[in-house]
């Protein structure tokens, strides 16, 4: 009986990478979720020589390196082959995947550090997504026609750069990110197939993201930014108690592309009033949008894609609001 265990933390894309080749190959796994302040001794011994997360031990054998580990289980485990059959292109996947590590640093930097370390992450991630825009012009996966090895190594610009530009603001391309996945990837569409359900679907997803700044500096920011931000929203929501009268869901009645932008407010929104002590959206004011804020955070496809770990979410916001930045959270184009 093989005995398959990863070490990872549930927030890190290196985690994600391998979890989803175990994934891809069927492989049943026990996941032990790691404390990145307290490591395990399990942690410890099996990496000795980074101390991170991933680690897979495979009976009895640890294994690191996210794409390493990926490899190995594509080598050890029967299944869809993850890296290609053809040696050009397996190499080509390597040749991609190492392109896409070697800018986890500028990725980090762009929107963790600041100063002059932030600029040139920034330069540098704007020139690897030059390159990506050339490279993936006229093709859905980064080698063939298939997902496979650097399409998982990817994941870090293909889902948590979206993440980190989210959180840090600098948000208008998620969007963009949810396009792309709708267009790569098999299983029900995101976007509308009907072109005026397409363009509202659209419309609303943008009005919702160009809230993002006022949601920030609503909860986050003081004095005359926190006042203006304030009266954005519950103009905000004053739409949304109009719009949302007499349906539940933005366009078709059918869960989509908006209603996916909608976290902001449907979720998100709700963590920073609880955690910032302002309630903006209250049900004497506003009481068509919380009834929909009940059903959206009620709904099948919210509750079976969003964070599960809502309490652990709730005291990460708490902190981020204790922490309290004293600069605007003015997305940057
Ligand atoms: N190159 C490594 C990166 C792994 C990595 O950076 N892991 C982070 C979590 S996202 C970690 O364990 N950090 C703990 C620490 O630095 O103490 C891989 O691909 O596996």
């Amino acid at each position: 009986m093989e005995q398959v265990k990863l070490l990872g933390f549930w927030y890190s894309p290196f985690s994600h990478r391998v979890e989803w080749a175990l994934k891809i190959k069927g492989v049943k796994y026990e996941y032990i979720e790691e404390d990145r302040n307290n490591k395990s001794s399990l942690l410890l011994q099996s990496n000795p020589i980074h101390k991170k997360i991933p680690v897979l031990i495979h009976n009895g054998k640890p294994i690191c390196e996210s794409m390493v580990i990926v490899e190995y289980i594509d080598e050890t485990f029967e299944g869809p082959s993850i890296l290609p059959k053809d040696p050009y292109d397996r190499a080509l996947a390597r040749f991609w995947a190492k392109f896409l590590d070697d800018k986890v640093g500028a990725v980090v930097s762009t929107f963790i550090r600041k100063g002059e370390e932030q600029e040139k992450g920034k330069e540098e991630a704007c020139e690897m997504l030059k390159v990506l825009d050339n490279e993936l012009k006229d093709k859905k996966f980064f080698v063939g026609d298939k997902f496979g090895f650097a399409d998982i190594a990817a994941n870090l610009v293909g889902y948590w750069l979206g993440i980190f530009q989210e959180a840090s603001g600098f948000s208008h391309n998620i969007m963009v990110i949810l396009e792309y996945i709708d267009e790569i990837f098999e299983g029900p569409s995101i976007l509308p197939k009907d072109p005026h359900d397409r363009a509202l679907a659209r419309f609303w997803a943008k009005f919702l993201d160009d809230k993002v700044a006022a949601v920030v500096n609503a909860f986050l920011r003081k004095g005359e930014e926190h006042e203006k931000a304030k009266e954005e929203i519950c103009e905000m929501l004053k739409i949304l108690d109009n719009e949302l009268k007499d349906k539940k869901l933005f366009v078709a009645n059918k869960f989509g592309y908006a209603d996916m932008a909608a976290n902001l407010v449907g979720l998100w929104m709700g963590f920073f009033e609880e955690a910032s002590g302002v309630v903006l959206a209250t049900n004497e004011k506003f009481p068509i949008f919380c009834a929909w804020r009940d059903a959206y955070n009620n709904c099948s496809q919210v509750k079976e894609y969003l964070p599960s770990r809502i309490g652990e979410l709730l005291a990460f916001y708490q902190d981020l609001v204790r922490a309290q930045a004293p600069t605007s959270a003015t997305p940057q184009k």
